[in-house]
């Protein structure tokens, strides 16, 4: 049952590129981003998800998206922020946050040419970016990343290194 789940899982990465279904399915994820992530204001969410320079890694289930990953490419930088991070509630702990943080970085390194991930963690999502390959330790040198990414109150910056030939997916 289980596998026959997960088998009609698909993972997507879209920006904001004008046509209809991935509009819909960023709208979606904008408003699962705006219930699970309380913190935020809503007009940031919106405006992010909707930057024509950030991307969204999307699970999508039945053509609807049940969760996603914004993040923005500095493929010039060769690293990428994570913007927000959210799986819709009644299917959290399913192990599809994990599927997602692998999809985006078999994506970014593939499509983007990224070798790192940096992000401001909330302190109760610490341990799910643990889990997933981040540190606190930040490697990157400050010269490729400062300047780049806007602090956040509130946050703890972790690094994650994207291993250059391992398939993640
Ligand atoms: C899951 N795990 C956690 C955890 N959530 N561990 C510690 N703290 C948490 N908050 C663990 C699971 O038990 C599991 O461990 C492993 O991480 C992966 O679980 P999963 O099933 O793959 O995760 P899932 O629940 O699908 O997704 C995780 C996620 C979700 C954090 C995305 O719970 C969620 O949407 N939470 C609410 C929103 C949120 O907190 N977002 C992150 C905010 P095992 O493998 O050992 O079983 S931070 C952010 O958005 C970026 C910074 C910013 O700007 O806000």
């Amino acid at each position: 049952r289980r596998e026959e789940e997960s088998g009609r899982l698909k993972f997507v990465c879209y920006a904001n590129d004008g046509i209809d279904q991935h509009m819909i399915w960023l709208i979606g994820l904008k408003n699962i981003f705006a219930r699970q992530l309380p913190n935020m204001p809503k007009e940031y969410i919106v405006r992010l998800v909707m930057d024509r320079s950030h991307k969204s890694v999307m699970v999508i289930r039945h053509n609807h998206v049940v969760g996603g990953i914004t993040f923005r490419p500095y493929v010039s930088q060769k690293f990428g922020e994570i913007a927000f991070l959210a799986i819709t509630s009644d299917e959290q702990v399913k192990g599809y946050g994990t599927r997602l943080m692998n999809h985006l970085k078999q994506h970014a390194r593939d499509v983007d040419g990224l070798t790192h991930f940096l992000t401001y963690a909330d302190n109760n999502a610490v341990g799910y970016f643990i889990k997933q390959g981040f540190t606190k330790e930040i490697n990157l040198e400050k010269d490729r990343w400062q300047g780049y990414i806007k602090e956040y109150d509130g946050g703890i910056l972790m690094e994650c290194r994207i291993d250059p030939k391992l398939p993640y997916t």
